[in-house]
């Protein structure tokens, strides 16, 4: 006897790994910020996620990225943000989280022990393959320009808008960050001692460079940005330390980083776009 004829639909298909190449990506976008948006609407808009989590229906995601945007006082910024950025991680059939780490209080702001903090709790939802280091006021214009992680820690902005769409200088290494789990916590995450603007990005290319790793990044085509336009925030003055502060990395790295990362735990909201993690980290000190 033979076996019984099923027809196709019948048989359901077990979920097939995503294609290389997600065929929902369009490229180049005209971006548009739209005052009068608000975040009800842009609920509506992404029904599919569910406390900023997605993964695709249909097949099984590449890769487990975490999106972590430090964040205080940008309400504005943040909502553009989430605006754009979640159909464009849907577009690149990702799985994804988006972690909103917001610094309590007035004291100067801290974004590299932000996204140290936003590593640590993104890992008590789930073991995320990538992390994106991710500026709240920065909207990717192209997705071919995938927030994906590579073998070595990867770069995404090449250009933006009020640049010229040109790297600033070399070795540039700030705005958005795609680093996998093992990468991010081979460099022991950021430094926690740059309080106030500037700085930081450069310590965590320097500890890359420490562990032998080198920066990659997308092609120039792809890799532009639009910075939403904004003044220095009060709370978050130049760092006049910084120089100094970069001269000690190769001395300080191994005892400053995730490892000595203290912070409390205020609240933890899981709204319908992002997991708002808001967090006392304590004084310059
Ligand atoms: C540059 C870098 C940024 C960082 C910074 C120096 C680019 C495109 N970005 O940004 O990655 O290295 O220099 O620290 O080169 N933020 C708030 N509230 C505040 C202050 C800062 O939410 O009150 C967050 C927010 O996510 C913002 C980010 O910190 O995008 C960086 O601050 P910025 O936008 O004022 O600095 P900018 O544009 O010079
Ligand atoms: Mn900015």
């Amino acid at each position: 006897v033979s076996e019984p004829v099923t027809s196709e639909d019948d048989v359901r298909d077990p979920k097939e790994n995503c294609p290389e190449k997600s065929p929902l990506l369009i490229g180049a976008q005209k971006l548009t910020f739209e005052p009068k948006l608000t975040l009800k609407e842009v609920e509506k808009d992404n029904e599919v996620v569910a406390e900023g989590h997605y993964e695709p229906s249909d097949c099984i995601a590449r890769q487990s990225v975490a999106i972590l945007i430090p964040h205080r006082n940008r309400e504005r910024h943040l909502l553009y943000l989430l605006h754009h950025l979640h159909p464009f991680l849907q577009r690149q059939q990702l799985h994804y989280g988006i972690y909103v780490i917001h610094q309590a209080g007035e004291v100067t702001f801290n974004r590299a022990k932000l996204l140290n903090v936003g590593y640590l709790e993104a890992l008590k939802d789930y073991t995320w393959d990538c992390f994106i280091l991710h500026d709240v006021d920065l909207v990717p214009e192209n997705d071919h320009n995938l927030y994906m992680c590579d073998t070595q820690p990867k770069h995404l902005v090449v250009g933006r808008n009020s640049t010229g769409y040109r790297l600033r200088y070399n070795g540039y290494f700030g705005g958005v960050t795609a680093m996998t789990r093992d990468q991010f916590s081979r460099v022991n995450g950021f430094s926690n001692t740059y309080w106030g603007w500037g700085g930081e990005d450069d310590d965590l290319r320097t500890r890359v460079t420490l562990q032998n790793m080198k920066v990659v990044r997308p092609p120039k085509e792809v890799a532009r940005y639009t910075m939403i336009f904004h003044h220095r925030d009060s709370g978050n003055e130049v760092n006049k330390d910084r120089g100094r502060l970069l001269t000690r990395t190769s001395r300080v790295w191994r005892t400053d980083g995730l490892n000595s990362c203290t912070y409390k735990t205020i609240a933890l909201e899981r709204q319908p776009l992002y997991v708002n993690v808001t967090v006392d980290i304590g004084v310059p000190g």
